[in-house]
């Protein structure tokens, strides 16, 4: 953990708002410590795929039973009995308890652990594992079990669903949201995320542009870790409930 004093005169300097506006974006090294793998495991192979070629629309059209086979076997997983949220999800759940809509929860990740540690308020600009897409209306349905290109879409009986994921090549969601809380936010963190993909890794210049301290907690200094105002490196189950006692002690009352 850093020298908390600089953190916090720091962080007073910069407050625009009181209390402070925060933007946290998390990545998959928030889930790794509830046992589900980063991208960067494995070298970033799965089935000796490369994750970026699998999650793409391209390999949809030419392989659905092998892009359906990694979702459905990722969405199995998330809700096995051992995968659960850890200290890291419970604290930035403790930390919307108390800033409400000040505080904005963006996740590249597709699980929904936040949620199960108590976050009620999450942008998923990747999409979600635990929901399925029409292809032709566009219309999501929550889904929790397997589903392949033989299952009837629920709004047109049709062979037209897909995971609610966002590809490689596609646009990310609420991005018109994303920044307008960035272009307003007084501290922007990113938790366990390797800096590798946009416009995500681009976030912490869109604050940094508009006055945000940045802070960036993860396990290895990432790609953009050199962008950031301060770096925490460590575990998120460690470093997040650490981080977040802090900005509730010393904001309390501002
Ligand atoms: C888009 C769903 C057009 C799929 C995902 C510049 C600008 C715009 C686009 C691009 C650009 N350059 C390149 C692009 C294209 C591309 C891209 O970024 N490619 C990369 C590979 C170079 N981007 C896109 O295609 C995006 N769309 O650009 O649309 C557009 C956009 C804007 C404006 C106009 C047009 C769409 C990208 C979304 C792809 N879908 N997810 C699925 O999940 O199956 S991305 C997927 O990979 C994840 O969601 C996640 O975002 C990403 C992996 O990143 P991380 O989360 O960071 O995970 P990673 O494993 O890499 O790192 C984990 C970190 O945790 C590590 O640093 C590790 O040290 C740390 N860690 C591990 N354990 C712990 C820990 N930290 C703390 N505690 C621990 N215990």
């Amino acid at each position: 953990m850093s020298d908390n004093a600089t953190f916090i005169n720091l962080f007073k300097n910069q407050l625009r708002n009181t209390p402070p506006k925060i933007v946290v974006l998390t990545g998959a090294g928030i889930s790794a410590e509830s046992g589900i793998k980063t991208f960067r495991d494995n070298d970033g192979l799965w089935e000796n795929h490369r994750v970026e070629e699998v999650a793409t629309p391209e390999a949809f059209v030419e392989n659905p039973a092998l892009v359906y086979r990694f979702y459905n076997a990722r969405r199995e997983q998330l809700q096995s009995a051992s995968v659960k949220a850890n200290e890291a999800h419970k604290a930035l759940a403790k930390l919307e308890k108390a800033f409400q809509d000040n505080l904005l929860l963006v996740t590249q990740n597709v699980d929904n652990l936040h949620e199960q540690g108590g976050s009620n308020r999450v942008l998923h600009m990747h999409g979600e594992l635990l929901s399925a897409r029409c292809s032709r209306s566009e219309k999501t349905f929550v889904w929790r079990d397997s589903f392949d290109e033989n299952t009837p879409c629920p709004c047109c009986g049709g062979k037209t669903l897909r995971p609610d994921i966002v590809w490689f090549g596609e646009m990310p969601l609420y991005m018109d949201d994303i920044y307008n809380a960035l272009s307003n936010a007084d501290i922007f963190i990113a938790i366990g995320t390797s800096g590798n993909v946009y416009p995500a890794a681009g976030f912490v210049q869109v604050a940094q542009e508009a006055g945000a301290y940045t802070i960036e907690v993860n396990l290895a200094p990432s790609s953009t870790n050199a962008l950031f105002d301060e770096s925490i490196t460590g575990l998120a189950s460690a470093e997040v409930p650490a981080l977040v006692e802090i900005i509730i002690n010393r904001t309390a009352g501002l």
